[in-house]
């Protein structure tokens, strides 16, 4: 298993959209124990492989307390979505900055597993927003581009100068 490294906004890589896995096959499942133990380390609760700038359809979550409900997913689409829901976010690839962002309050989710087998999710609450967060991702979507622009500019001014810092 191995630690990536989580691309960090406005780095242009995390605006690429994923392309479908054609096949669900080791590499894949080494790719998913390298994220899900990256995840875990962050620590976070969801992590797209674009993030690891890794342009594929996968992604994984897991809202447990005990970090022990692991949900792969592969070529996710969105078969329903109801409701809708603000709920604070924060993302791993903009440390320390969280807002609310208004959502689906419930998903059904179409993917393919670790195996490749297909399986549909019916989410709601935080699991929910992270799977809706996370497919953003694998759009090349982060969630800052929810803010006003006035926002957004400052968010990128302060990772900026952050970044020069620890020069
Ligand atoms: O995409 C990511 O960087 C993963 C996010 C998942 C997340 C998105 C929206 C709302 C909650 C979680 C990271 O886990 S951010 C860290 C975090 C963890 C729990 C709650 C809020 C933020
Ligand atoms: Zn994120």
């Amino acid at each position: 298993m191995a630690k990536l490294t989580i691309l960090r906004y406005p780095d242009p890589r995390l605006y690429t959209r994923a392309k479908p896995v054609v096949t669900v096959n080791a590499h894949i499942r080494q790719l998913i124990a390298d994220m899900a133990e990256t995840m875990y380390a962050a620590p976070g609760i969801g992590l797209a492989a674009t993030q690891v700038d890794e342009h594929i359809q996968l992604l994984i979550v897991d809202t447990s307390e005990t970090q022990n409900d692991l949900h792969v997913l592969i070529n996710p689409e969105l078969l329903v979505t109801e409701g809708s829901a603000e709920h604070e976010e924060g993302c791993l690839s903009v440390p320390g900055i969280y807002d609310k962002v208004t959502r689906a309050e419930r998903v059904t989710v179409r993917a393919l597993d670790a195996d490749g087998e297909p399986f549909e999710l019916v989410a709601e609450g935080l699991l929910a927003v992270c799977i809706q967060h996370e497919m953003d991702h694998l759009l090349g979507k982060v969630f800052v581009q929810y803010l006003s622009p006035l926002k957004q500019s400052r968010i990128k001014n302060k990772l900026k100068k952050r970044v020069q810092e620890t020069m």
